[in-house]
Formats: structure tokens, C-alpha cells, sequence
């Protein structure tokens, strides 16, 4: 088998026998030996009806998955079930123009790529007419999220061709709603990937299914794939982030009970400092090193604060010793206070790491996996 064409389906009933009818047509005129797999998630339409008939005389074969929702693992489902030497990705609703199918193909078989995308974004690629300035922005804003995972300019279509043994050997895999293609680009930096011109058209008959959930589970699998990629930095990132929000916390609780309940400066700043404390280290404790999340909370939470606090001293003692024994700093003062702030920081950070989160965020960024697939149902052989 040459090629195994991959269709993740969800209420996509009108759109297949032409989509199957063109792809064969293609498979035909450039004598490639294709197959096609759609892959339903109990659309309970008539697919099963349509994809029996279809099998007749196309090459299709049907998977249903009754309990599992998700275009990304879809594909995946579908992939690991193909025989082709080039497996490839694309959507129901005739979006993607089934007539570029063979060029993608050809581009992967050749070897001059492993990756080859059907791409909106480069010269000869375009969108139809009449894409809104919302949309425009929604495709531009994802796409820019992404440019630290990888170069591509057309990341988000899905529509790509990948070489079987690319695919197969990738590191588990494990994406988040809809984004199969960046998963894939993220976690395989070293397969070489080529963007090919098509044109983008917008579905004629049944509904999208990309809605405000899928946008934000979008976020939540950037993270994970830049914790992958980048899990070090990532980390740091959001040590940063989440302390940011202390500092605001901090304010906030100094304010209030200085301002509001009158109690001493010192008195208030102590609090106010283990309220923004305890504030960190729950996020830190949700988010950053999400991996320590089942140990003991107390323990964790008292080494957090006595982390927090040498930091916090190491951070004012740098400041005060740089400013008393240097005449440079004694005219520079703000940058002994940066100064201050970076060790505090740099100490915090590691000491929460190190002493009281423990190591394993990286693993379980690394060793995070797709669901298994549940049994099938299946139409063709
Ligand atoms: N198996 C499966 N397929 C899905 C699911 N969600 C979407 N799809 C399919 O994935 C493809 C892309 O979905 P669309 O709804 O067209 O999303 P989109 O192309 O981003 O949005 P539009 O531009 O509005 O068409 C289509 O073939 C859908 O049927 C799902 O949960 N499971
Ligand atoms: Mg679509």
C-alpha cells in the first residue's frame, strides 16, 4: 500500500462520498495504491450507512469509536490502524482540496521531505474570500503562539502527508483537541518538513466543529508541548508568571491590612508575606510542578515558605551589603536592588525545585500519552 489517507469524522455524512470520489479519482491518475480511513466518533448520521455502501466499490475502511471524542487522537486511532508507507491527514468537509493529495504524497515518497503540509500561508496558498477579520486573527494569533515549537507557517490546517516510520517512531504522543499536525512538528524536530501551496475552501454543508472549548484546550496543549520542547525554560516561565501574581497579592493583602485594619507596617508586611507565600505555592504547586501534586500539602507548604523566606532575605541582605560596602552602588542603587531580585529569584526557583517540589514535572512533561483505543467497529477489510 502506498498511501493511507486518514479522515477524522464528526457529523460529516454530506461531505464523504464526494470526498472519497474525488480522492479515488486522484489515486487513480497518478496510479497510486490508496487507501482511506474515517475515523467516526458515533456521529449516529448515516456515516456507518454511507461508509458500508462506499466500501463496496472504494477502497474505505470505517472506524467508529463510541466513547471517545477528539479530532487529534482520531487521527492517531486511524494512523496506527494504516498500512500505507505514507500516511496522511486531512479533513471531512472538503476544505482541503482532495486534488493536492498526490502532490503531498509524491513530496514524502520521494524523500524530498518527511513532513509535507498543505500549507494556506506560503507564496501560491490562500483562504477563500470572505474570511472575517476575527477569523483572520483567531488563525494569526494560534499560529504566532506556536512559532517557538516550530518554523512551519501553516501549523494549524491539518493537512499534511508524514513518512509511516516518522510517525511510528515518534516520542508518545499525547495532543489536546484539534492541533494533530503541531504535535506531530513538535515532538519530531529533526523530520524534515515542506510546505506545499493549497487552496483553502470553506465547507459547503454541515457545521464546524472548532469552538470556544477547542481554542482553550489549544492553550493547554501549547503548554504541554512547550514543556516538552523546552522543559526547563518553561518551567522557569511560569515560576516567573505565577510569582508576578504574587507580587500583586502581596500588595493587595499589605494594603488591606495596613490601610484598611490599621495594623502596624512591619506587622502587615509579615503577613502579607506569608499570604503571598502560601498564594505561590499553591499555583506552583497546580501549575509549575503540577507532577508533585500528590505529595503531603503541609510539609510542602512550611519548606515553600522557609525557601521563600531565606530567599526574600538573600534578595534585601544583597541589596543592603551591595549599597553599604560598594561607593558603584552606592550611586547605582536600582541596580543593586535588580540585583537582589535576581538572586532572591534565582534562589527561590531553585530551592523550590530542588528542596521542595522535587524533579518530576520533566518526566511527566515527557511522559504524558494519548489515551489507548477502545475496540472498534468496523466497516471494510
Ligand atoms: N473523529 C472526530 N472528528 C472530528 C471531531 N471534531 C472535528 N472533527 C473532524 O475534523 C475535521 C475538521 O473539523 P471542522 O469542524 O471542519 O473544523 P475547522 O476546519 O477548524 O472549522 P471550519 O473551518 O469551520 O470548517 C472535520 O473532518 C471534522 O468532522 C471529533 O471530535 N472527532
Ligand atoms: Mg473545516
Amino acid at each position: 500500500m502506498d498511501l493511507s489517507v486518514v479522515v477524522p469524522t464528526y457529523r460529516e455524512a454530506l461531505n464523504l462520498r464526494e470526498l472519497v470520489e474525488r480522492l479515488c479519482a486522484g489515486f487513480a491518475e497518478s496510479g497510486i495504491e490508496g487507501e482511506i480511513l474515517v475515523v467516526d466518533d458515533n456521529s449516529n448520521d448515516g456515516t456507518e450507512e454511507l461508509c458500508a455502501q462506499l466500501a463496496a466499490s472504494h477502497p474505505v475502511r470505517l472506524f467508529v469509536r463510541r466513547t471517545e471524542r477528539g479530532l487529534a487522537t482520531a487521527v492517531i486511532h486511524g494512523m496506527r490502524q494504516a498500512t500505507g508507507r505514507v500516511f496522511l491527514c486531512m479533513d471531512a468537509d472538503l476544505s482541503h482540496p482532495p486534488e493536492s493529495v498526490p502532490e503531498l504524497y509524491r513530496a514524502v515518497a520521494s524523500g524530498a521531505c518527511e513532513i509535507a503540509i498543505g500549507s494556506r500561508y506560503v507564496e501560491g496558498g490562500s483562504v477563500e474570500e470572505g474570511w472575517g477579520l476575527f477569523r483572520w486573527l483567531n488563525s494569526k494569533v494560534a499560529t504566532s503562539l506556536a512559532r517557538g515549537l516550530t518554523k512551519v507557517k501553516d501549523p494549524m490546517g491539518g493537512f499534511f502527508a508524514i513518512r509511516r516510520e516518522v510517525f511510528l517512531n515518534a516520542p508518545p504522543l499525547a495532543p489536546l483537541g484539534y492541533k494533530i499536525l503541531l504535535e506531530l512538528l513538535a515532538k519530531c524536530p529533526k523530520a524534515r518538513a515542506k510546505e506545499i501551496p493549497i487552496e483553502f475552501k470553506d465547507r459547503k454543508f454541515g457545521e464546524s466543529k472548532l469552538n470556544l472549548k477547542q481554542q482553550l484546550l489549544y492553550l493547554r496543549h501549547l503548554r504541554w508541548l512547550y514543556q516538552f520542547r523546552y522543559p526547563v525554560l518553561s518551567e522557569i516561565f511560569q515560576y516567573g508568571l505565577v510569582g508576578l501574581t504574587g507580587l500583586a497579592v502581596d500588595l493587595l493583602a499589605f494594603s488591606f491590612l495596613y490601610r484598611i485594619f490599621l495594623v502596624h507596617h512591619l506587622a502587615s508586611r509579615a503577613a502579607s508575606f506569608v499570604v503571598a507565600a502560601t498564594w505561590n505555592w499553591a499555583w506552583n504547586r497546580r501549575i509549575t510542578f503540577e507532577g508533585a501534586r500528590s505529595r503531603a500539602r503541609l510539609p510542602q507548604w512550611a519548606g515553600f515558605l522557609l525557601v521563600s523566606a531565606v530567599g526574600f532575605l538573600l534578595n534585601w541582605g544583597i541589596y543592603y551589603l551591595l549599597t553599604t560596602r560598594s561607593a558603584f552602588f552606592l550611586s547605582a542603587k536600582e541596580l543593586a536592588l535588580v540585583c537582589g531580585v535576581v538572586a532572591g529569584f534565582a534562589f527561590n526557583y531553585l530551592g523550590a525545585r530542588l528542596l521542595v517540589f522535587g524533579r518530576s514535572v520533566v518526566a511527566k512533561a515527557a511522559g504524558r500519552t494519548a489515551p489507548e483505543p477502545e475496540p472498534q467497529s468496523l466497516v471494510g477489510k
